[in-house]
């Protein structure tokens, strides 16, 4: 992408060095930038529509508003079943308006997910897409009518015939108020793989088993990044997030879930890839089990508490680079779930919480808000091989210099916010 600013480069730079609100506003601009990018670079496939929903409502109707479920229901069908919306053939890209999409219809029974072509109840998704939020933020609120998005490629649901492999990315949501049976927002089922990046998962309820936020079934594959997964229920085990199958968690944060059985509150992983990096799982129940099951930690993470209400051992988890486990809400100081800029609700790390600058950003540019990563705070030790980045969905932003939370050259550009120079000291003439 080319965006061309009159007067060249003098002239960004004169705008980037304001300070106050032209520079928040341009902050604002390139991560907006960097999203049209990001979404750019997630677009259709060959054949593949762009599905632009016009309206929050969740109607089934000809009346002109293309809808969430009329989208998902067009692109699992590669056809324009409501006209409403475009359709087309394989990977189609739906972008969802700014707002909150309440669910409305109600699944029959309404206790079970018993339908499963999304005509009721729950998302039902059963081909290859990708859905986008709007970067004013957009939440898809269930109403505790049903579970979110049910991501399952078995179509015909007869275990003779064989399941398709789908790939499904869900970007900058707000996933919250989903309640089922079993897995409360976001299920993802076998021969499905999904990456979920940008989102909050909250306040979702799994009210006879396990998993509140989320559930990965073996055969399935979550790579979750710059996310969040707060304030869910399980009746049972695993209130955030349970794996069965292949999980990848980077850069996220895991808190303020529960679950009633004396087990994980957060998270539980019991299936052949549980690799986490960079991300928290703490602050889950009072003083309760944070995770448990078999993860493999590629470093950076932070751990509340690895047993269960008796002091026994329920995790096994081997500490690598930059680990801090046995961490106490006290010291990771999480802010509540709140509007901290961005699209979505995030918790903020308050000053002195021991997340930041001990992660290692490998390459990723933004966190949750897309908002700079790493922001290097110069006054704040860096973690063993780290490179500033803090750990979980959210990074400390900043501008007391010397730090390089600040501006940075970018081909030549200045983007981000300016710090005011430091001055140079002054070196008394020798005598
Ligand atoms: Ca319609
Ligand atoms: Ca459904
Ligand atoms: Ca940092
Ligand atoms: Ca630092």
């Amino acid at each position: 992408m080319h965006v061309h600013i009159p007067g060249g480069k003098a002239s960004v730079r004169r705008l980037f060095e304001t300070s106050g609100l032209q520079s928040r506003f341009l902050v604002h601009l390139m991560a907006v930038l960097s999203l049209v990018a990001a979404v750019a670079a997630l677009g259709p496939s060959v054949g593949a529509a762009t599905i632009n929903v016009t309206g929050i409502g969740d109607t089934l109707s000809n009346n002109g508003v293309c809808t969430i479920r009329e989208a998902i229901i067009n692109a699992n069908n590669n056809a324009a079943t409501w006209s409403d919306c475009a359709a087309g053939l394989g990977a189609d890209l739906i972008n969802l308006p700014a707002g909150t999409i309440t669910f409305s219809i109600p699944n029959t029974p309404s206790s079970f997910s018993a339908e499963e072509l999304t005509v009721k109840g729950d998302l039902d998704i059963r081909s290859s897409l990708t859905i986008i939020g709007h970067p004013d933020g957009t939440t898809i609120n269930g109403a505790a009518l049903d579970r979110i998005f049910d991501i399952n490629p078995d179509a015909d649901g007869d275990p003779s015939t064989p399941t398709p492999a789908i790939t499904v990315h869900i970007n900058n949501l707000t996933i919250t108020n989903g309640r089922q049976n079993d897995v409360g927002a976001v299920r993802v089922q076998p021969n499905a793989t999904v990456t979920i990046g940008h989102c909050t998962i909250s306040n979702s309820v799994s009210w006879a088993n396990d998993a509140g936020g989320i559930g990965i079934l073996n055969g399935a594959t979550l790579t979750m990044t710059n996310s969040t997964v707060s304030g869910n229920t399980a009746l049972l085990l695993d209130g955030g997030i349970k794996n069965e199958g292949n999980l990848h968690l980077n850069f996220c944060t895991i808190t303020r879930n529960t679950g009633v059985h004396n087990r994980a509150q957060g998270l539980g992983c019991n299936g052949p890839v549980c690799n986490v990096r960079n991300t928290i799982i703490a602050g889950n129940g009072i003083n309760r089990a944070d995770t448990e099951g078999n993860i493999t930690s590629l470093g950076y993470n932070i751990i509340g508490k690895l047993t269960d209400d008796s002091g026994n051992l329920i995790t096994i988890v081997a500490a690598t680079t930059g680990d801090q486990f046995g961490v106490t809400s006290a010291q990771i100081k999480l802010g509540v779930l709140g509007p901290n800029g961005g699209p979505t609700r995030t918790h903020e790390l308050l000053p002195g919480s021991v997340a930041i600058d001990k992660g290692k950003s490998d390459g990723l540019a933004t966190d949750q808000r897309l908002l700079k990563r790493p922001c290097d705070h110069q006054a704040i030790a860096n973690a063993v091989g780290g490179d500033g980045a803090d750990i979980g969905a959210f990074e400390v932003q900043g501008c007391v210099p010397p730090d390089d939370c600040c501006c940075r050259r970018v081909r030549g550009r200045l983007i981000g916010t300016c710090c005011p120079k430091p001055t140079p000291l002054r070196l008394s003439n020798p005598r």
